[in-house]
């Protein structure tokens, strides 16, 4: 059985909705921030990081990138992504890679901007920089939902929209900023916020609405 390594509304998010959604059978290990910082847990996630995925041969995977493509594509007739090898799988791993790259990875530039400068005034450069590069990213989805939607994948949902729900609660200034800015992303959000099956998951971590407010 896959164990997640999870944290509330942490990274973990993307891949707990995706393993509901599945259906599949799952243990599901909450953490706190303190052990997910623990040398114990750097021992299966090097840095530090969830999300984390137990497969059922022991070893442990990271990247929520490649836990939700691994999980989709190890499921393939839960109608979560497109058939492995089609085109359209093409096209759902690119916009995960996309989304994986241009805003989990910038909003963590924005996060954690002392791991790239010294200065108080350079992290703050970073963080400013950050946000307008990442909201910029959002932008160009919003765009693709507008023309393609209303899901990433056109009339299909799949995983991918998921991942984009993850990202939107991080959004800074605030979630509701970005919703309002990008009322096809919002449409979305709403959607994702009505699947039966992810009622318990989105409870658990407390997004069942988007937060108002700044982040
Ligand atoms: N590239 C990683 C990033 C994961 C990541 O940044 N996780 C954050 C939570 S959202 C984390 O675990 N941070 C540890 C900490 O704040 O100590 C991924 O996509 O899985």
């Amino acid at each position: 059985m896959y164990k997640l390594y999870n944290v509330r509304r942490w990274g973990s998010m993307a891949p707990h909705f995706v393993l509901e959604e599945l259906g599949v059978p799952y243990q599901n290990i909450w953490m706190t921030p303190e052990q997910v910082r623990s040398e114990e847990f750097k021992r299966l996630s090097p840095l530090g990081f969830v999300p984390a995925l137990g497969l059922d041969d022991g070893r442990v995977i990271i990247e929520s990138m490649a836990i939700v493509a691994f999980l989709t594509e190890a499921n393939p007739n839960r109608g979560m992504s497109p058939r492995p090898g089609s085109d359209d799988a093409a096209v759902y791993l690119s916009l995960l890679a996309f989304m994986s790259s241009n805003i989990y990875a910038v909003l963590n530039f924005a996060e954690f901007a002392e791991d790239y400068a010294s200065e108080p005034i350079a992290q703050q450069g970073i963080r400013e920089k950050a946000i307008l590069s990442y909201q910029r990213s959002f932008d160009i989805l919003h765009e693709r939902l507008t023309k393609e939607g209303p899901f990433l994948l056109g009339e299909t949902f799949s995983a991918a929209d998921l991942y984009l729900f993850m990202l939107t609660i991080w959004a800074k200034p605030s979630e509701r900023e970005l919703l309002e800015r990008c009322p096809a992303i919002a449409r979305l959000c709403d959607d994702i916020r009505g699947r039966p099956r992810l009622k318990a998951a989105l409870e658990a971590h407390g997004v069942m609405k988007p937060a108002s407010g700044t982040a």
